[in-house]
């Protein structure tokens, strides 16, 4: 056994390279999925008590049914977290994907963290080396550097392909656990309204590296609609100011 962490006493697992100390927020993107909420509260949290994290569930709720933003959801979800608490690390995670070995530890690393490597739906096959969607995890530090998300995806698909230009482009790495502790179960489902792909978002990809500055954290820009508290997770209602048209 690893000897605990000098400063807070936990015990490192010595498989994962990972800091002792870290404060979870982990933030879920959402829209009308209160079926998945369920479920995924039901099956991750008692992964992450078992995971002994010092953690808080944040779920970002777009008001409305304009087209979604996943991207911008997640970086309101880093701006409301740090309000209530003093989080290091936040966990972006799809609100039906189920890890399935309790040894991918909801932490963050030396450099950004792709957790989702093998999902059921992708035949526990990583789909592509870049890929950073599904759940991944950020230091504040590593947040701060990439100026967080895109706020300017809207509707399906780019945002996390942005993202991975992003930490690249900042010369991080993205660091994942191995195939067998980073399965996942997707919860099934169907396309959901007002979330069609963006056609835009292969001329987007092109743009990330002049747009780290002028568009990210330092741009975000939203208003609150309400935030309720339950036992479990803090529900966060936004309006994200869909552009017209
Ligand atoms: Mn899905």
């Amino acid at each position: 056994m690893n000897p605990p962490c000098a400063r807070c006493g936990k015990i490192v697992y010595p498989t994962e390279k990972v800091s002792c100390l870290d404060k979870v927020a982990v933030i879920i993107p959402f829209r009308n999925r209160y079926e998945h909420l369920t479920h995924w509260l039901h099956y991750v949290q008692p992964v992450l008590m078992r995971q002994q994290l010092d953690y808080g569930v944040y779920v970002i709720n777009q008001d409305g049914d304009g087209a979604f933003n996943r991207a911008k959801l997640m970086n309101i979800g880093f701006v409301e977290a740090l309000k209530e608490y003093d989080y290091n690390c936040f966990v972006f995670s799809d609100v039906d994907l189920v890890p399935i070995d309790d040894r991918n530890l909801y932490r963050c690393s030396d450099h950004p963290r792709h957790l989702s490597v093998a999902v059921d739906k992708f035949n526990f096959i990583l789909p592509y080396a870049t890929i950073f969607g599904g759940v991944s995890a950020l230091s504040e530090q590593q947040f701060l550097k990439v100026n967080g998300f895109s706020n300017t995806f809207w509707g399906w698909g780019g945002e996390d392909d942005d993202m991975s230009q992003r930490i690249s482009y900042r010369r991080m790495f993205i660091s994942r656990p191995d195939s067998v502790t980073g399965r996942y179960k997707m919860i099934q489902h169907k396309r959901d309204s007002h979330n069609d792909p963006n056609p835009r978002r292969g001329q987007k990809l092109t743009e990330t590296y002049f747009n780290i500055i002028k568009d990210g954290l330092s741009t975000l820009s939203y208003t609150v609609r309400e935030i309720r508290k339950d036992l479990l997770y803090t529900l966060v209602t936004v309006d994200v100011q869909v552009p017209a048209g």
